[in-house]
């Protein structure tokens, strides 16, 4: 088996999408059963859904598989609702595939892609070390790998089902952030090209379900906790089961007018953590999380967005639990 090695950044230069379609094609068989390998995100779920459609009447058999857990609601509503066949890698038998393609992803990125031999890798990431395999299209500059899936489907004149649609269209959303992170015009026309095609109020649900029933108890303690001060909202949950909840009621009191900071906290596994909001405006949750606890724990963000993690010890509480007024009475000491 002569396996030509291309160069990553040599295969997709001057290639029209309907010759890239045809490369891809040409390295599949009748006969082959084909593993399709993704770190699982909706980028990752749209783009191995779409090469199983591009290989549909091609190959034997295609399957999908991924070796982190999925814990995200947004993707596990996702891959529920779209009935997204997957496997985790480490209970397939990779010998059981002759043809493995690796997707938004790149081999170096994780140790378990590292050790397989891969037929055809398309990402969309920064090149990151040598790729070797057959077929090799990665293009950096580009919001999503979704959108090149979308322009491979669009060149074999296969327009995606409903559900093809609706992954493609939520994952150029994801990594996208709605554009207002880097993409190119590509992610723009493959956006436009789904938008009648993908069902948008599914998206808008897998966008929404962030919040497990268990969850909910958390907004009774979040709001009786509650103080209120010089436009300031303070509130401490006492121990979480997971500290994304203290990221949802941080979102959820950011909604309220005429508030300057959000100041959640929350004990999990005997650690505080701190959830900061603004607006990011002349102001920086995330250099204000260094300078409030940056010197007895972990801190630091974003301009809008910041998060401390202090080990209870250091706090010194002596027998004292600690409280909502706490956290107030500590910000105020590093606030005007
Ligand atoms: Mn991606």
């Amino acid at each position: 088996m002569g396996k030509k090695i291309l160069k990553c950044s040599a295969i997709n230069t001057g290639t029209s999408a309907k010759e890239r379609l045809e490369r891809f094609w040409d390295i599949f068989d009748k006969e082959d059963n084909v593993l399709v390998c993704i770190n699982a995100d909706p980028d990752a779920l749209a783009c191995a859904m779409a090469i199983k459609r591009l290989l549909r009447y091609r190959v034997k058999n295609v399957e999908i598989a991924h070796p982190n857990e999925i814990s995200r609601l947004n993707n596990l509503l996702m891959v529920e609702v779209l009935k997204i066949p997957l496997e985790r890698l480490g209970n397939v038998k990779l010998s059981d595939f002759n043809k493995k393609i690796l997707v938004d992803s790149q081999p170096t990125h994780l140790p378990v892609f590292e050790k397989i031999d891969f037929d055809a890798i398309i990402d969309h990431h920064p090149l990151a070390g040598e790729c070797d395999a057959s077929f090799v299209d990665i293009r950096p500059q580009y919001g999503a790998c979704s959108t090149m899936l979308i322009e491979y489907l669009r060149a074999g004149n296969l327009k995606p089902s409903v559900a093809l649609a609706t992954a493609l269209f939520y994952a150029i959303k994801v990594d996208t952030q709605d554009f207002s992170k880097h993409s190119v015009l590509a992610d723009g026309i493959s956006f436009h090209y789904l938008f009648n095609i993908a069902n948008r109020n599914l998206v808008k649900k897998f966008e929404l379900t962030d919040l497990r029933r268990s969850e909910l108890k958390y907004f009774n303690i979040a709001l009786s906790e509650l103080i209120y001060s010089q436009r300031r909202l303070y509130s401490h949950l006492g121990k979480v089961k997971s500290p994304d909840i203290l990221v949802n009621i941080a979102d959820f009191l950011n909604h309220v007018d005429q508030i300057d900071w959000v100041l959640v906290s929350g004990i999990y596994r005997d650690k505080l953590i701190v959830i900061f909001r603004c607006d990011g405006y002349r102001k920086s949750a995330g250099k204000m999380a260094e300078r409030i606890f940056g010197e007895v724990g972990s801190a630091g963000g974003h301009k809008e967005a910041g998060r401390a993690e202090v080990p209870l010890s250091k706090l010194l509480l002596g027998e004292k639990k600690f409280s909502t007024l706490m956290l107030k009475r500590l910000v105020t000491r590093h606030m005007k």
